[in-house]
């Protein structure tokens, strides 16, 4: 099996949501010596897509969704290892970054935000992870309490997006705007409505979030 019919095969699984067969598949990738990162992006992430387009054109309804999604997370399960373990070899930042993260309230998606921490955590960062429908009160606790660098705000809904105004509004409120940067994502996220909400970045996947984070602190020196 070559690289494009396992990546075929592999997206097939996690669409159908068999595990076992997503597990297996993933674990071939490895064996073949495929990049876990390559497999990740271009087979687990635009498999999830598939999904959500099926969801849309109501071929699919909520259960499909889930347990197409426990499929990649397991697939995913047995990259992460080989994943780590090439970032390892990747110099750390000189100075600690910590980062608080969580899925706004009223949304419970969370795979997204669960990959932004992984590559945080793998590029050395300090990632405190609040979870999903996650308060503005709670971020701000987290952000005093951790003295955080950075806060990550996931969203994957347009009716939750707006959450993140209301958390930023809230940092104003407390003082804390000028200490902390604030970086936002998730599927229907744009540069542009980051701007709109006063946010200092977005970033489309979980690599260019480890960048942009880098390059925001540098910025602020
Ligand atoms: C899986 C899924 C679910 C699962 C979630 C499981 C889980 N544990 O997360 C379940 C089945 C629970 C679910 C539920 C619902 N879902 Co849903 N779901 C999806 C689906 C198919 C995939 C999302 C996903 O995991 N993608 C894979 C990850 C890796 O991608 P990602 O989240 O975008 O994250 C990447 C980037 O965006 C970025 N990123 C993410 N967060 C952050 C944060 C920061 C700071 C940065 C820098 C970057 C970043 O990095 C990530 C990795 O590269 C999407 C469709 C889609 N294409 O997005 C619909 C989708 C998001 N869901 C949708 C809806 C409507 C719902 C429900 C409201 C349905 C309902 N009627 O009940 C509920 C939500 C209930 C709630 N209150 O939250 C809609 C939203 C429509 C909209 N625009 O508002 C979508 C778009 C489907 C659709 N096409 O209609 N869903």
């Amino acid at each position: 099996m070559d690289k494009s019919e396992l990546f075929k095969a592999l997206s097939e699984a996690i669409i159908k949501g068999d595990q076992n067969t997503a597990e297996e598949l993933a674990q071939k990738s490895i064996k073949n010596s495929i990049n876990p990162i390559e497999t990740l992006q271009n087979c687990l992430i635009p498999a999830m897509d598939i999904v959500g387009q099926k969801f849309e054109n109501q071929e699919f309804f909520l259960p499909e969704i889930l347990i197409a999604a426990r499929a990649m997370e397991h697939a995913l399960n047995v990259l992460k290892p080989e994943i780590e373990a090439r970032r390892k070899q990747e110099k750390s930042p000189e100075k600690e970054i910590t980062v608080v993260i969580g899925t706004v309230k009223g949304d419970i998606h969370d795979i997204g935000k669960n990959l932004v921490k992984f590559f945080m955590e793998g590029a050395g960062f300090k990632v405190f992870d609040l979870g999903k429908e996650v308060s503005a009160e709670t971020f701000i606790q987290a952000i005093k309490k951790r003295n955080a660098d950075i806060l990550c705000m996931s969203a994957l809904i347009s009716t939750t997006m707006p959450y993140f105004r209301t958390v930023i509004k809230k940092l104003e409120e407390e003082g804390l705007r000028d200490k902390i940067k604030v970086m936002v994502g998730g599927a229907p996220v744009t540069e542009e409505y980051a701007k709109k909400v006063k946010a200092d970045a977005y970033a489309e996947d979980a690599f260019k979030a480890v960048q942009i984070a880098r390059a925001l602190l540098e910025e602020g020196k």
